[in-house]
């Protein structure tokens, strides 16, 4: 088989990619290891600046009733509410609440109804000849049978635990990373989130999240620790610990449900570089991982595929060859230190460590306070969340 670009990966990064590419005429195919039921089984949060959702609409996709877009998010603080107006604090942005399920879903119909080729369950997934001059070749084995897909360049876009990273000689490359000693306990069910807009808490006891996943749906999340595990918690446990993490301004009126997925997640930030080896390109989070509590990860995976379909649409096409793909590494890596630093802070400044000893405590107080009350301090906030427009460099 022949192809313009090999996906490794039927993830949102993977799926966006394709069709962004197939918008601009250039061929791909995705070659993926699980089953799409099972991609469609993982239940995430997901909250998208709004050139994340001009990106998704460059794809040709549209979340429609499913997507809630706020002005605003609310920040509890040791069971207080407060609002963060982030549309007055950045000139009109604001934030879209979704869910991954159903923007993954979509992306996977409009690429079937494209006729778009994607290889679920393909085995022993391996990558070749992407360091040479020459075309690369992915081989893969399925229904026992061995395949090769010769293509002009390699998309590793197959997550942290992919393969694409691993074929990469390890003196290529460096890696920055760093491990929390907590994770979240995340739990999907079918009543809405505390609030309309999202809500981050930060509480003594640990941080807490709440975010609609659709009309009717809603992510909850609570800090816990590395040792829980799920069969440790029942639903009833974990709404009461929600409650309480809310305080009384919005835990008395927190709506529950039965939860439909519960999942135990641990913490981490990950940064490689370079993201290009050749004829391989990385994007999402097979070359970047951040702590979920800025939600960043699929934002910073829009901006990643935008800028890799470009410019490999410029090299097949031959016209300037290869002047945006030698840009893609320099430029992506800007964007993710940016999304580390505002992920690796807000986690910092809205969990509770530890190792946190009583004077850590008082500054964390001081520096949730300073928040609340500067103007200055909550404009910082709200532009890291809403994202910068990409004219700004962001
Ligand atoms: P994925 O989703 O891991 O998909 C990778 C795909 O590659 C496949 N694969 C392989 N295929 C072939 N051969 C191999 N050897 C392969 N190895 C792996 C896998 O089966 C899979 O299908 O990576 P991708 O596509 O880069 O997408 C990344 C996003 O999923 C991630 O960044 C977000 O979920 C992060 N995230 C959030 N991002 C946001 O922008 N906003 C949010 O509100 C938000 N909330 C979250 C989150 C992540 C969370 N967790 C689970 C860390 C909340 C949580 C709890």
């Amino acid at each position: 088989q022949r192809t313009q670009i090999a996906i490794v990966g039927a993830g949102p990064t993977g799926l966006l990619l394709g069709a962004l590419l197939h918008r601009a005429g250039i061929s791909n195919v995705i070659v993926e290891r699980c089953r799409a039921e099972d991609i469609l089984a993982r239940s995430q949060a997901c909250v998208l600046e709004d050139d994340s959702i001009a990106v998704l609409n460059a794809a040709g996709l549209s979340l429609g009733a499913q997507a809630l877009r706020q002005d605003s998010l609310l920040l509890s603080v040791d069971g207080r509410s407060h609002r963060v107006e982030l549309a007055r604090l950045t000139a009109g942005r604001g934030l879209t609440q979704c869910s991954q399920t159903e923007l993954t879903r979509s992306l996977m119909r409009a690429r079937a109804a494209a006729g778009m080729h994607t290889i679920y369950e393909a085995q022993q997934v391996s990558l070749h000849g992407f360091l040479g001059a020459d075309a690369p070749l992915l081989r893969y084995r399925k229904q026992d049978q061995d395949h090769e897909i010769r293509c002009d360049y390699i998309a590793g876009c197959d997550g942290f635990h992919g393969v694409s990273r691993a074929s990469v000689p390890p003196d290529a490359y460096r890696c920055y990373e760093r491990l929390y000693p907590f994770g979240w306990l995340g739990v999907l069910a079918e009543c809405p989130a505390a609030a309309p807009e999202l809500l981050l808490a930060q509480h003594p006891r640990g941080f807490a999240l709440s975010v609609m996943a659709g009309p009717q749906r809603s992510h909850s999340y609570i800090q816990c620790s590395l040792s829980d595990r799920l069969t440790q918690w029942s639903d009833t446990q974990f709404w009461a610990e929600l409650r309480r993490r809310l305080g009384p301004d919005l835990g008395s009126t927190l709506p529950v449900a039965p939860a439909l997925d519960m999942s135990i997640t641990p913490l981490r930030s990950f940064v490689l570089e370079p993201v290009r080896f050749g004829r391989l390109l990385l994007a999402g989070d097979a070359a970047h991982v951040v702590p979920p509590t800025g939600a960043k990860g699929l934002n910073l995976a829009a901006t990643d595929t935008q800028e890799l379909s470009e410019a490999l649409a410029q090299a097949c096409r031959g016209d300037h060859a290869e002047q945006g793909l030698n840009n893609y590494s320099e430029r992506a890596l800007r964007r993710t230190w940016r999304a580390e630093r505002f992920s690796w802070a807000l986690t910092r400044l809205l969990h509770s460590f530890p190792d946190q000893n009583s004077f850590d405590q008082r500054i964390q107080q001081a520096e949730l306070e300073h928040l609340l009350d500067s103007r200055a301090a909550q404009t910082v906030l709200a532009e890291s969340f809403v994202g910068q427009p990409a004219s700004a460099g962001g």
